[in-house]
């Protein structure tokens, strides 16, 4: 027995499922999970001794790959002034202040430890904030675990049904209205039904818990015009696409105005790091200063800040590297299309920016409905082809691939490769 089967199986007695967060388990692909012992640029490797060519990237933070050398010595320097204080930090300071520097729209922030808090905390600023209690969500859409939005969540929590998950009861999301992403038309029937009601529009600015799928040209202008109509805010969760589309996210890739903006993943580093984001206004309404509360003990964490920093002013500095990271995922995904079309298989390769996904069905992905007509049993068989090449995928259909610039040219002609060769048997 291999030692991550080992490990998986002492994990399935004390963690449920074996691990801390549901997709890393490979029920989707039916597979014992590799356990990783160590990741340094672009690759993982694992507990024996198998090296693979990452694309999940912890889930999107590793943006410029693993042990970044700035990154390691930010944090190398900051733990040997300790770890947490629970009191203000200079880090602090400059985290908020690049940040708005940085992402276009905002002039405060707020620190949290994931992305499902600073989506939880936007949220109940939204309905503080224009005394509304409903909000939209798009279907497949995720934007963490917080009740209110695990309501045909995507991600793991596809589980179908309405909402996503036991535990959650239906009076909790009753003012959770769902509607369908790049389709403004089931956006303007529910403020058609709720005009005064509705406090937020909360959207994926590209859908990436569905599988990649880009807004329709014109969809996120849209949005913010219904939402100016019917006076509601928009919520861009950019916990995704913040720092990966662009220096300033979502919002400068498109030119979208968002009232609230969440960040997650890359501006920790890799360390657990979320925030929100917004005008004075809304901001000032937030404990301590308004009637908003929020609090955490480790918000703002010094360490975190530190890791979340170097990358930052490392993106700050270099920001011509998000042309080198589009231009590695078009030619993997146009590399992807034209092995399917040579070996017959029906996939739809959606990329923007640095962010793939293939997609087992023979029509273009453009909406859920859509995404939801992929062969998950044929995307398991590719993930497993692959994972015996040496490349690590998300291990579940309606993810993303994310690259970072420690990916070369070479490791994109193993990676061509590798689909080559699982495509031909599948
Ligand atoms: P976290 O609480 O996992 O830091 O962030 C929640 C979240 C919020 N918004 C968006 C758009 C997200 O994609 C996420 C989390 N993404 C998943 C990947 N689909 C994290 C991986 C996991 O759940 O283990």
């Amino acid at each position: 027995m291999d030692r991550s089967q080992e490990l998986f199986d002492r994990a399935q007695k004390v963690l449920p499922g074996g691990v801390n967060s549901p997709v890393r388990a490979f029920r989707a692909v039916d597979l014992c999970p590799r356990f990783i012992t160590e990741a340094h640029g672009a690759y993982l490797y694992d507990a024996d001794g198998n090296r693979y060519l990452d694309y999940v990237c912890s889930w999107g933070p590793m943006l410029l790959g693993h042990d970044h050398p700035e990154v390691r010595s930010a944090v190398e320097e900051a733990v040997r002034h300790g770890l947490s204080f629970g009191a203000p930090t200079q880090r602090e300071v400059e985290m908020a202040e690049l940040m708005v520097d940085m992402v276009p729209n905002i002039e405060m922030v707020r620190m949290v430890n994931s992305g499902t808090e600073a989506v939880m905390s936007a949220l109940r600023l939204a309905r503080g904030a224009t005394g509304r209690d409903k909000l939209i969500k798009f279907e497949g859409c995720y934007h963490g675990h917080s009740d209110c939005l695990l309501v045909n969540a995507g991600s793991s929590a596809l589980a179908g049904g309405h909402p996503s998950s036991a535990g959650v009861p239906e009076d909790i999301v009753k003012h959770t209205l769902t509607a369908q992403f790049n389709r403004l038309d089931t956006v303007e029937a529910l403020f058609q039904r709720w005009p005064e009601d509705i406090a937020c529009v909360i959207v994926e600015p590209v859908a990436a818990n569905m599988g990649v799928v880009a807004p329709a040209p014109g969809f996120l202008e849209g949005l913010r015009a219904l939402c100016d109509r019917y006076g509601a805010l928009l919520i861009f969760d950019e916990v995704i696409t913040g720092f990966r589309l662009a220096p300033g996210g979502a919002q400068e890739y498109f030119g979208v105005r968002a009232d609230l903006v969440t960040f997650g993943k890359i501006i920790g580093g890799g360390m657990p790091v979320g925030a929100y984001c917004g005008s004075r206004a809304l901001m000032e309404q937030v404990a301590p200063c308004g009637p908003v509360y929020q609090a955490g003990t480790l918000s703002g964490n010094p360490v975190a800040m530190a890791a979340g920093l170097a990358q930052l002013r490392y993106i700050q500095a270099h920001r011509d590297l998000y042309a080198g990271l589009e231009d590695y995922a078009r030619t993997l995904a146009e590399g992807m299309r034209s092995a399917a079309a040579r070996h017959g298989v029906g996939v739809a390769v959606n990329q923007i920016g640095s962010l793939v996904s293939p997609f087992f069905t023979p029509t273009e992905v453009t909406t859920f409905v859509d995404a939801k007509g992929s062969d998950v049993g044929r995307y398991a068989r590719y993930f497993k082809g692959m994972l015996e090449r040496g490349v690590y995928l998300a291990p579940a259909q309606f993810e993303a691939m994310f690259v970072s610039t420690a990916h070369t040219r070479s490791d994109l002609e193993a990676t061509l490769k590798a689909v080559e060769e699982t495509f031909a048997e599948l």
